[in-house]
């Protein structure tokens, strides 16, 4: 499915700092990602940074179970940020050349889930137009706000919130803006919710019974200047003179290779 992005969203993106779309991946690709998250869990890879409070004490009874990035442990979520419709996406927010920034899940069991606090990402990444990197957050199942879907403040990301140690994570920041603005993102499963690296932006808890992730990756356009984490001395642009589809770097296309992961992973597919 090739998803075309009208210049009324991208309008709104930069007036806003947000977008939602409703309807991004298919149920095959979403199938896919399911799979290969129970995979991951199984293989005991998602790690529960939830504490009681303290920012330090595991949390025994609440879970936000986080990888961060998958890329390095699958070939499906490796690829996934070279989609076409993903770069096509990227290069009509933020124009070329963009640069794969990190990729990462946050799953919310049924029940114990529990709340990602606000934050900007631009406290982490310090790039210098907050505008000119984005998080492209997968709704893997349907999100609202029973179980604690995205949310968002619209129109704030020029806005530099002070953050501090997020008492809730064992590593994690956190600020608190002023929640009145919040808008809470409802997207069906394979939706995406759109965010720039100024939007502030939380989940919640999940008190349904199943299980909900959220599948985040980032990037920033390259001629920015970066000064925070996360960036390295190699940069891996997804657009622009200097990309080819990961090709040097992976010895793959992953262009290519995100349809035949999908493929791959529904002929497998357990049930
Ligand atoms: O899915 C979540 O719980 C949080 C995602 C998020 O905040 C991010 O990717 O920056």
């Amino acid at each position: 499915m090739n998803v075309t992005v009208k210049s009324a969203q991208v309008a709104y993106f930069k007036q806003h700092g947000y977008l939602a779309l409703p309807l991004f991946w298919t149920a095959n690709e979403i199938m896919a990602m399911r799979h290969e998250l129970v995979r991951l869990q199984l293989a005991g890879l998602l790690t529960n940074v939830a504490t009681s409070g303290d920012g330090i004490t595991a949390s025994p009874t609440h879970q936000n179970l986080q990888l961060c990035p998958m890329s390095p442990h699958s070939g499906l979520f490796r690829a996934m940020p070279f989609a076409p419709k993903v770069v096509n996406l990227v290069r009509a927010l933020i124009g070329d050349p963009a640069v794969l920034h990190l990729d990462q899940v946050f799953l919310k069991p049924g029940r114990t889930g529990t709340a990602t606090n606000w934050h900007q990402d631009n406290a982490y990444f310090h790039i210098d137009d907050p505008l000119k990197g984005i998080a492209i957050w997968t709704a893997v199942h349907d999100a609202d706000l029973a179980n604690g879907t995205i949310h968002v403040i619209p129109d704030a990301f020029r806005e530099q919130l002070e953050h501090s140690r997020d008492p809730d994570s064992n590593h994690h920041i956190r600020c608190y803006p002023d929640e009145e603005k919040a808008l809470p993102l409802v997207l069906p499963a394979g939706g995406i919710a759109v965010f720039c690296y100024g939007t502030p932006h939380r989940t919640g808890p999940n008190i349904t019974d199943k299980d909900r992730a959220g599948v985040a990756l980032h990037f920033y356009n390259g001629d920015c200047t970066v000064s925070g984490g996360f960036s390295g001395d190699n940069p891996l642009y997804v657009s622009g003179p200097y990309a080819d589809n990961g090709t040097a770097r992976f010895g793959v296309d992953l262009a290519s290779d995100w349809e035949v992961q999908v493929l791959d992973s529904c002929l497998n597919d357990p049930n």
